[in-house]
């Protein structure tokens, strides 16, 4: 680059040379995308077909279920988890997306935890959105979580029936740009990846 700035004056330097550097320092964002029934799945949730879903599948867990198992006495949880044990390459924080259809406004949630054990402390609740009788999107709550080089562990655990899981995004967070305007994904992605 000293020959640059040699040969040509500072605005052509701007124009030639700033482009080539961005061309080779800026690596992407690593972009995970996987279906989720490819992953280890406990009944009564089971996998079903649904046209638009990624691989024409979802994990649905019918209305009224939890009405007719209830909770196993001293258990935490309604029964029914989809676990997924994922290989990542490139360690660091990652945004965590669901691509759903939740039924109606009584069953538009699933617990999940990333590497830990679902306990009522540990689980987080992904959904509890507004947006019911469609495939959508939806963000595992505001912030990136921490997936480590090598194997990961993602659980999904029964919350509320009515319910149906596709798609799973991990995408690596970006530091310099805004939350709220970071890589969302769209339709159904073309996954990427198989769980272990
Ligand atoms: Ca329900
Ligand atoms: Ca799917």
């Amino acid at each position: 680059m000293n020959t640059c700035k040699l040969l040509l004056p500072s605005c052509m330097i701007s124009l030639l040379c700033v482009p080539a550097f961005g061309q080779f320092s800026f690596t992407q964002p690593e972009r995970l995308f996987l279906e989720v029934e490819d992953g280890k799945i406990e009944k009564p949730f089971k996998v079903t077909a649904l046209a638009d879903a990624g691989g024409n599948q979802v994990v649905t867990l019918k209305d009224k279920t939890n009405k007719k198992i209830g909770k196993v006495p001293g258990s935490e949880f309604y029964e029914g988890s989809i676990e997924f044990k994922i290989n990542v390459k490139k360690g660091g924080e990652y945004l965590i997306w669901l691509r759903k259809r939740w039924e109606d406004g009584c069953g538009n949630s699933v617990f999940c935890t990333i590497n830990k054990a679902m306990t009522l402390k540990d689980a987080l609740v992904l959904g509890e959105d507004g947006t019911h009788s469609k495939l959508h999107w939806i963000r595992l709550g505001n912030k990136p979580f921490h997936l480590k080089e090598g194997v990961n562990t993602i659980r999904l655990q029964n919350r509320e029936d009515g319910i149906n899981l596709d798609m799973l995004a991990m995408i690596e967070f970006e530091e310099d740009v805004p939350l709220d305007e970071q890589y969302v994904p769209t339709g159904a992605e073309k996954a990427n990846i198989k769980p272990l």
